[in-house]
């Protein structure tokens, strides 16, 4: 078996693929069938538990001519094909984010924006809260994944992905990707981030909390989203929707104030009223499923990380300065300490409960603190990657140590096996997005150190989601000569085409094993890169989510800058 990155290579980055077994290797040229002369170097990388396998890996990094080839071997193997070539993840990186209009709720997906995929608009109907009060319409916002739930942290956190990537590399975005916005002068990024952002605001309350989630009791069955005949419940306010959404609400004022002022400063505000509500609720109000609910619960047990971040982006963003046309926000600032000064102290506060005690998300062996449960990282990332500099240069070395320490990390695990940051501990639910999280902060890394190491390290990491891996697959449908076919998703499922959309991303590999189909499949004893099906109803491995694709995103986009 050769495992190579099924979309390809940057002429000047390294090159790789993965065999079990050692012997002869030529990389051949699609276009005419020769073989090239590239030299394959092959080096014994020891047996890879991850994969139940030995390790050789293929280095043919020499070879930089554009073009289409793969690999084969003495024995007559052969790898899929793969691209060398400088816009070699643009398409990915276009059909990663469209994917997101996908998942839209609320409005018809029409013929001319879907091709085949078109749909009529669904959850028109209004929503009844179960803390009492009307029902009410909450059109809107993406689909969380494969059900048609609308999680707040989940949104925000796709959002936050979004955001970063275009405020820190916002050339990567100049192209469009054929949704209905595109050509009103805002790039299609930000078009997109758009509508679930205006969904995000209609679940805040007044007093600034947000509610947890849009959903039904339980899980409707496999039909069309405009087909689903569950009634849809407005859950509580919870203290990590809302830190999300202050976060995500400081990000988008900066970044749409050039586009929409007004929205720019409705963000500013709205993102105000959180914190406020965060500082009046100093617990973690963690939520759960109410009795006889079974639909998605986000749960997390420790909000500090949540409300480092909330505080972080606030003491960035949150400046009286801006906000000179705000009266409410002024009179808030006059009474002693500056909003400044608050922020802070909330920040530090956050921080050292979180260096004191927060637990090891899932046992895995690294966090990556850019995930729904935490998002540590993305509170690193808001300080330092601010131009203004607002927190003092003992914190700056702080999140700055909270990243290094990370992707130095993600580093040392790819010295041997597979050259992935991996370890079995890390295959949970959802662990091509621990693989992409890494290759993002392991970017955030490079952006700040300037060392290609990191850059090289979070190339590898797509490499493993495009096909590198023991399953020889890639994770996104409509890439790579193996894409995986089968997501667990109702509209996949329900829509009656036999190709599913592109650019989903699959959950991947779970050692958990934590559905039927799989339970009936394989056996504890599969080695964790193999606990996958590529089928429906494998929800804990083949799942797609709106957080999935854009933590791809966000490094898809980078290497497309
Ligand atoms: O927090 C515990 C930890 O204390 C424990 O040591 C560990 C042991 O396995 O489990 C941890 O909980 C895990 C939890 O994620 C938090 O990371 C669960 O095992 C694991 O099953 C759970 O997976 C989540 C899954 O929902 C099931 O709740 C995924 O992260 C999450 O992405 C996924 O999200 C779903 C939505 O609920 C509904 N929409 C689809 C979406 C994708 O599948
Ligand atoms: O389809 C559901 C998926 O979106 C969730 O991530 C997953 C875990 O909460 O649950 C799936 O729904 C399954 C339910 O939990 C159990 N019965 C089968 C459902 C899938 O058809
Ligand atoms: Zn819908």
């Amino acid at each position: 078996m050769i495992v190579t990155d099924e979309i390809g290579f940057l002429p000047k980055a390294g090159k790789y693929a993965v065999s079990d077994k050692t012997g002869s290797y030529y990389i051949v040229n699609d276009n005419n069938r020769q073989k090239t002369d590239t030299a394959v170097r092959i080096t014994d990388r020891g047996y890879d538990e991850t994969a139940g396998h030995q390790v050789y890996l293929l280095d043919f990094s020499s070879l930089e001519e554009p073009g289409i080839y793969h690999i084969e071997s003495d024995e007559g193997e052969t790898s899929a094909s793969f691209k060398i070539e400088p816009g070699v993840y643009k398409s990915l990186k276009n059909s990663l984010l469209k994917f997101l209009y996908f998942q839209r709720c609320g409005m018809a997906l029409e013929e001319k924006y879907t091709g085949p995929y078109s749909r009529p608009a669904c959850h028109m109907g209004k929503v009844t809260p179960l803390d009492g009060g009307e029902k009410i319409s909450m059109p809107g916002g993406w689909h969380d994944a494969g059900d048609y739930g609308r999680y707040v942290s989940a949104g925000a956190l796709a959002v936050a992905h979004m955001l970063y990537a275009y405020e820190i590399f916002p050339e990567a975005f100049s192209e469009t990707v054929n949704i209905p916005e595109s050509g009103n002068g805002i790039p299609d990024l930000l078009n997109e981030c758009r509508y679930e952002l205006d969904f995000l605001c209609l679940m805040q309350d007044e007093d600034g909390g947000l509610h947890h989630k849009i959903t039904s009791r339980t899980f409707c069955g496999f039909v069309m989203p405009d087909e689903d005949p569950e009634d849809m419940l407005l859950f509580p306010v919870t203290s990590m929707s809302t830190a999300d959404f202050a976060a995500v609400m400081c990000i988008a004022s900066r970044v749409y104030e050039k586009f929409d002022p007004a929205f720019a400063r409705d963000c500013m505000h709205r993102a105000y009223l959180a914190g406020q509500w965060l500082l009046s609720h100093p617990d973690n109000t963690d939520f759960h499923n109410p009795e006889g609910c079974n639909t998605g619960e986000y749960t997390d047990p420790f909000d500090r990380d949540e409300r480092m971040w909330a505080y972080a982006e606030l003491m960035r963003t949150d400046r009286e300065i801006k906000n000179e046309a705000d009266r409410s926000i002024q009179a808030s600032a006059k009474q002693g300490k500056s909003r400044q000064d608050i922020y802070k102290e909330a920040f530090i506060k956050a921080a050292d409960e979180y260096d004191s005690s927060h637990p090891h998300y899932d046992g895995r062996s690294v966090d990556d603190g850019f995930g729904w449960i935490d998002v540590s990282s993305m509170a690193a990332i808001a300080l330092l990657f601010d131009p203004e500099k607002s927190a003092d240069d003992k914190l700056i070395s702080r999140m700055e140590a909270l990243i290094m320490e990370r992707a130095d990390a993600f580093i040392d695990m790819q010295d041997k096996g597979y050259p992935v940051s991996m370890k079995s501990e890390d295959y949970i639910w959802g662990s091509n997005m621990v693989a992409s999280n890494r290759a993002d902060v392991l970017i955030a890394a490079a952006i700040m150190k300037g060392e290609k190491k990191y850059e090289q390290a979070a190339l590898n990491q797509i490499h493993y989601i495009l096909g590198m891996n023991a399953m020889n697959i890639s994770y996104v449908t409509g890439f790579g000569d193996h894409a995986f076919k089968n997501p667990h998703n109702r509209v996949t499922v329900a829509d009656g085409i036999d190709k599913p959309i592109p650019g989903e991303v699959s959950g991947g590999p779970c050692t958990l094993l934590a559905d039927e189909k799989i339970q009936e499949i394989l056996d504890k004893n599969t080695p964790p890169q193999k606990c996958y099906l590529d089928d429906h109803l494998s929800y804990s491995t083949n799942e797609i989510t709106i957080y999935w694709n854009s933590s791809l995103l966000f490094a898809a986009a980078y290497f497309d800058r």
